[in-house]
């Protein structure tokens, strides 16, 4: 039996897991779970760096304390968020949130300077205000100084293996979502950080997942437990890249959803698919193990989450079991939203501004908290179609099933809406696949499984997903063209 560790660290919560492996199957284990949650300064949101270091280092010393040795660990994490280093490796400011505001005007002018269409074909990603490329730009707007002190930039999970070892690269698979890449490369695209005036001596240098870094280092740790022989492994560090690792299905061609805090919907491709319709549709192109992630971000969970969050600050209660309930009992189709609307990104109150959107798309807003919920689900499913038909669209596919994976997997309303939406088949599971993409990468790296076939063999056999059939076909197919309505009616009034 092997003992190995993954760290993942999600925009909602963190986690350590312990994995064993016995050859032929891999069970995972949680040992810790932690809340991410940001710390605002001033009217600026960072992420809480310190703590989840902390946190994650002591759930590795309850693994050895329990369970005795670990071969090897891997971290990964959201993505796009990064720190600086100077060269005495000190950390120079707590990380930067990527939902802070300050991205949304920088975006604005670097596509003003350079051009929706040039920035997507240089680096095959969707803009989005929160890419790396957009809050370098805003740093260096806002405090020149910081960055002018800085050394290297390390996305997340790239600056805590730099903490527990002291080695400094940049993974593949996080380094494409910078939009600081040139499509289909493993280079960073230095001339368009020189269109920017952005520093790219501050870059690392790009590494495959899979390559070993060294062996845990952090004096703290060390005293904390035998970990010195644990080998610090480069897993897929995307947390996106992991839960696509670890879809249940030897299938070629199929579409996915990592379900969490996003939702990212989309399928995995040989090479970046860089065309007019995949950038007018937004698409973007992020790396893989061995390929390329062509995906949408659909607004996810966080819908629900801020949802809960307003709830319980008037004392409501509103954990997340109760809720799906109280949206079984609802209304169906009360009301239906884009979840995709810029405002969703980061609003002050997500109800509000929920039932702000109906009220300019000429529908009646919901009073209680089990038709907000309603809502939001077969909002969320209804997008999940518009998605599922635009990727048919770009690759020529037809998707006879849509794979969802992570912790809204465990939400058998939103899935069987989904089916519903889509009138696919929908595979829910498993929960944890970001955890399990990152040990099936490190399994790999150690060379107990050969090839990424075997991986996928090695998933089939380790979880149990639950499938649903869809139903109800007619009646979200007359929703779907209402959502379709509002969606642009939504446009509109923005
Ligand atoms: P992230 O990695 O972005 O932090 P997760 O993959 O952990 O997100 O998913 C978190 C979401 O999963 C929660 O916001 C919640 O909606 C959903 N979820 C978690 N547990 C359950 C559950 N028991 N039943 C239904 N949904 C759940
Ligand atoms: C999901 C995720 C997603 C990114 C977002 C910033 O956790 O990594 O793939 O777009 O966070």
């Amino acid at each position: 039996m092997m003992n190995l560790l993954a760290i993942d660290l999600g925009a909602s919560s963190g986690r350590v897991m312990r994995a064993s492996f016995n050859g032929a199957t891999l069970s995972l284990q949680e040992v810790r779970r932690f809340r991410n949650q940001p710390v605002y300064i001033a009217d600026r949101m960072y992420t809480n760096l310190y703590s989840i270091y902390q946190e994650m280092k002591w759930g590795i010393a309850e693994v050895v304390k329990t369970h005795g040795q670990v071969a090897a660990l891997g971290i990964d994490s959201w993505a796009v968020d990064y720190g600086l280093v100077d060269s005495n490796g000190h950390l120079l400011d707590l990380p930067r949130h990527y939902r802070d505001g300050r991205n949304v005007s920088a975006m604005a002018e670097v596509v003003d300077k350079l051009g929706k269409a040039e920035l997507f074909l240089r680096t095959g990603i969707q803009l989005q205000p929160f890419n790396t490329l957009y809050q370098l730009y805003a740093m260096k707007r806002e405090n020149e100084n910081l960055l002018s002190a800085a050394h290297k930039l390390l996305l997340i999970p790239d600056l805590l293996n730099f903490f527990l070892c002291g080695e400094i690269a940049a993974e593949f698979t996080n380094a494409t979502t910078t939009q600081l890449m040139c499509a289909g490369l493993r280079e960073w695209d230095r001339e368009l950080m020189a269109q920017l005036q952005l520093p790219d001596g501050l870059l690392p240098s790009i590494v495959p997942a899979g390559s070993a870094l060294g062996y845990v280092r952090d004096r703290e740790l060390l005293r904390m437990g035998p970990v010195s022989s644990t080998r610090v492994i480069h897993t897929t560090s995307h947390d996106t890249a992991c839960a696509v690792v670890s879809v249940p299905t030897d299938g070629q061609h199929y579409a996915y959803i990592s379900s969490g805090t996003w939702s990212l919907m989309g399928t995995v491709v040989a090479e970046p698919m860089i065309n007019e319709l995949t950038e007018q549709l937004n698409f973007t192109n992020e790396g893989g193990l061995g390929n390329y992630r062509l995906l949408k971000n659909v607004m996810g969970l966080w819908l629900i989450q801020e949802t809960q969050r307003v709830l319980e600050s008037v004392g409501e209660q509103a954990d997340i079991e109760r809720l799906i309930h109280r949206a079984r009992m609802a209304e169906p189709f009360q009301f239906l939203f884009n979840p995709d609307d810029v405002r969703l990104l980061q609003p002050e109150n997500m109800p509000d501004t929920i039932r702000q959107i109906c009220v300019e798309t000429g529908q009646t807003p919901p009073t209680d908290a089990g038709s907000l919920v309603r809502g939001i689900f077969e909002s969320l499913a209804l997008k999940y179609r518009m998605v599922l038909d635009e990727l048919e669209l770009v690759t020529g596919r037809h998707y006879a099933a849509v794979h969802i994976v992570g912790g809204g997997s465990q939400n058998q309303l939103l899935s069987q809406f989904t089916a519903n939406a889509t009138a696919r088949m929908v595979v829910a599971g498993p929960s944890e696949a970001s955890a399990m993409g990152n040990v099936l990468v490190q399994l790999l790296a150690l060379g107990e499984i050969a090839t990424p076939s075997d991986m996928t063999e090695l998933v089939i056999r380790s979880v149990e997903p639950v499938t649903y059939a869809p139903r109800d076909v007619d009646l979200w197919e007359s929703a779907y063209a209402k959502f379709q309505r509002i969606v642009e009616k939504q446009a509109e009034s923005q």
